[in-house]
Parts: structure tokens; sequence; C-alpha cells
């Protein structure tokens, strides 16, 4: 896989000029605190509105919407798992996550995706495994495949951004 294909930053996911976002959602896909809130609050009212007629969403699948308000055409919410010690699944469950996000921005040939830190926040997933399990997933995909052109890692206020900068230095 070509490096130029990944790329790290640090900020607020909501704010970018890409063609689609990935979204941490729940199971309602009906909004909430944390990214999905922002997200939510970026894009306005109708992201809502299309939402609900989405029947809500599976763990560890993902569903894909317009991003209305937001720079980002899409967004692909995506359900993480919440973590309950690693009994669970939650490490498919995760992996899942990336591969679906991935799978829809190959469906719809979108070039640039940006992901937050799928289930690393109010969901409790440690984050140095997360991050594992989202570079891994992402080469994985690229390597055999031309859509996404682009993924886009965001860290926002935490200390991921070393995690990952290392596993993609590898
Ligand atoms: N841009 C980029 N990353 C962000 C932003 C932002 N604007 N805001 C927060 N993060 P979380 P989860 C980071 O809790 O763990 C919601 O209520 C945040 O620092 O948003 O998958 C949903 O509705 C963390 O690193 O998602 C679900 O109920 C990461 O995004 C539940 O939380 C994910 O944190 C999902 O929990």
């Amino acid at each position: 896989m070509n490096k130029n294909r990944v790329e790290l930053i640090k900020g607020d996911i909501t704010s970018l000029d890409v063609e689609a976002i990935v979204n941490a959602a729940n199971n309602s896909l009906l909004g909430g605190g944390g990214v999905d809130g922002a997200i939510h609050n970026a894009a306005g009212p109708d992201l809502l509105t299309e939402c609900e007629k989405l029947n809500g969403c599976e763990t560890g699948h993902s569903k894909i919407t317009d991003g209305y308000r937001l720079k980002a055409k899409h967004v692909i919410h995506t359900v993480g798992p919440v973590w309950y010690g690693g009994y669970r699944d939650e490490h498919s469950l995760l992996a899942s996550c990336y591969k679906t996000s991935l799978a829809l921005a190959k469906e719809k040939k979108i070039k640039t995706l940006a992901f937050p830190g799928i289930s690393i926040g109010a969901y409790g997933f440690p984050k140095d495994l997360a991050a594992l399990i989202a570079v891994n997933e992402t080469k994985r995909f690229l390597n055999k495949n031309s859509y996404p052109q682009k993924v886009i890692f965001v860290t926002y206020g935490d200390d991921s951004y070393e995690t990952y900068r290392k596993l993609l230095d590898q």
C-alpha cells in the first residue's frame, strides 16, 4: 500500500473538507453525545430526519447518509461495541466497523474518508488496541481496493495521536 493513502491529523472531524466522515453512532442512529452529537449539530436537523428512516443499525455494521450542512458529502454511521473487558467479541465487532465503513466507501467510490476513534470515548474500548485494529483493518482493505483512495484518522483531545503515529510508521 502507498503510504500516502493514510493520513493522521488532530482536530474536529466535523470541519473537514473530505468526501465522507464516519460517525461513532449507537444502535438507534438517532444521535447522542461525543462525536455523534457534534456531527448532528454541524449537519443540522435534516440528518436526523434521514437517520429516522434507517431503522437503526446493528453493532459492527454501518449505514450511509448525506452530510447536509457538513462540508462532507456523506456520513457513514458505524456502531462500535461497548467494551466489556474483551469477553463479548469486542475485537471483531470493532474490526467489522472499519471493514463495513470502508466497504460502503468503496461501493460509493468515495475518494477520501475520515475516521474518528470508534468506541474509544463513551464506549470505553482501550485506545491502544482500538488504534491497532483501526490501522490493521484499514491497511488490509486499502491493499486490496483502490477506493477509498485516502483514509484520514482524526484524533481528538487525547493521546491517541502518538499511538497512531507509531503504528502508521511501521
Ligand atoms: N471530532 C473528532 N473526534 C471527536 C469529536 C470531534 N468533533 N468529538 C469527540 N471525538 P465517542 P464511542 C472523539 O464517545 O466511544 C455517543 O453518545 C472522542 O474524543 O464519541 O464510539 C454515541 O451516540 C473519542 O476519541 O464515541 C454513542 O452512544 C472518539 O471521538 C456513543 O457515544 C469517540 O468517542 C459511542 O461511543
